[in-house]
């Protein structure tokens, strides 16, 4: 009589515990949840892209502004039609400034028709050397188009000061007195310097 109930109560044993891995089979293979769609990557569904003359790595700086208002351009070139979204400046400021000062770029055709001008508050300006991006409202260039930067004096020896790539061949650096280019009297070697000035869009 009491191997029929041993034999019922293994059989019943060995049926709970095919129901609890088919359970936790089944659990191991619910799908999981549903990963969020990659968002477009810019507006216009292109992919981002970056267009520099320097090459990333810093190897002097000059000052920006004084009394002559001096500035710095790049002439820059997509290859195509592109969509510019933000402006990118290798920069650093000793002092720091108070008030509304301001970094100001300006977008403009390869003419020097201004496409667009904004600004960064020059307190973004780190002490260290960084990129300071200044965000563009999608503005559209159709081949060579430039960047002028600009941002008053704070002193002398006080900033700010722009990022200078001397590692090749200047391929559009350009000095600015009131936004329009003069003769090349920065200090540095012309023929052998980019300012980091940068541009970021799609192709559009
Ligand atoms: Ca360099």
């Amino acid at each position: 009589m009491k191997k029929p109930k041993t034999l019922v109560l293994t059989l019943t044993l060995v049926l709970v515990l095919v129901l609890l891995l088919a359970a936790v089979t089944a659990t191991a293979c619910a799908p999981g949840p549903t990963p969020s769609p990659t968002p477009s990557p810019t507006p216009g569904g292109g992919t981002p892209q970056e267009i520099a003359r320097d090459d990333g790595a810093m190897d002097s700086w000059l000052s920006l502004g004084g009394l002559e208002e001096y500035g710095f351009m790049v002439r820059l070139d997509a290859g195509q039609p592109f969509v510019v979204t933000t402006i990118r400046v290798y920069s650093r400021t000793v002092e720091t400034p108070v008030g509304d000062m301001r970094m100001t770029a300006r977008l403009t055709d390869a003419s020097l028709a201004v496409l667009w001008e904004g600004f960064v508050p020059m307190a973004d300006i780190p002490k260290e050397p960084a990129w300071v991006e200044i965000p563009v409202p999608d503005i559209a260039t159709d081949g060579e188009f430039c960047v002028l930067v600009f941002a008053p004096t704070l002193g002398k020896d006080k900033g700010p000061y722009i990022g200078l790539d001397q590692s090749g061949p200047n391929l559009g650096s350009e000095q600015l007195s009131h936004w329009q280019p003069v003769d090349w009297n920065a200090g540095v070697g012309r023929e052998t310097v980019n300012f980091m000035i940068r541009a970021e869009g799609y192709a559009g």
